[in-house]
């Protein structure tokens, strides 16, 4: 079990798209549960792989009050997507302090594995449904800032770059 270093935006890497994992084995059982320690250690309610610069398509969520109750999504895809959408205020461990409004499918159903194999689908609705798609827009190299205005990208990109600059 590791804490792991997360990417922060605007690392390039953060927009590397993630390869499906093709082996269920005791290398993808220690990335999660890395990723798990990670994401409860931040704290988040999600993390992909892709912000801690591991390029496959693995995800871990929990968005419950009690924080036990971990799911893990490997290989994740979005089956349907509702034509209601809702605006949420979005952060990201890879964005610290950034809190903007997006606006996303309101449900959605994904299909995924369990990190043994099994196929598995689960219908989102609320954070669940936020969580899952802001992780596979990490998978896919996509960070929610990019759903802001140019203006809006370019001042936290500079924020982002200052506060880099300074010691912690
Ligand atoms: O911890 C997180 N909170 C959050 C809040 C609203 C919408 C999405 C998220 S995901 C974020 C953790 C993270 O950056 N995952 O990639
Ligand atoms: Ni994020």
């Amino acid at each position: 079990m590791a804490v792991l270093n997360i990417l922060r935006y605007p690392d390039p890497r953060l927009h590397r798209v993630a390869r499906p994992v093709e082996s269920f084995d005791d290398r993808l059982r220690a990335l999660v549960s890395d990723l798990a320690e990670t994401m409860y250690q931040a704290p988040g309610v999600g993390l992909a792989a892709t912000q801690v610069d591991v390029h496959e398509r693995v995800i871990v969520i929990d968005v419950s009050d009690a924080r036990d109750q971990l799911q893990v999504f490997v290989n994740p895809q979005i089956i349907e997507s509702s034509d209601d959408r809702k605006v949420y205020e979005e952060g990201c461990l890879s964005v610290p302090g950034i809190y903007e409004e997006v606006e996303r499918p309101d449900r959605v159903k994904v299909r995924a594995c369990d990190a043994s194999g099994a196929t598995f689908e689960i219908d989102a609705d609320g954070l669940l449904a936020v969580c899952l798609q802001h992780e596979i827009d990490h998978l896919d190299g996509r960070v929610f800032v990019q759903y802001l205005s140019r203006l809006k990208q370019g001042r936290i990109r500079a924020k982002m770059l200052k506060v880099e600059r300074e010691p912690a």
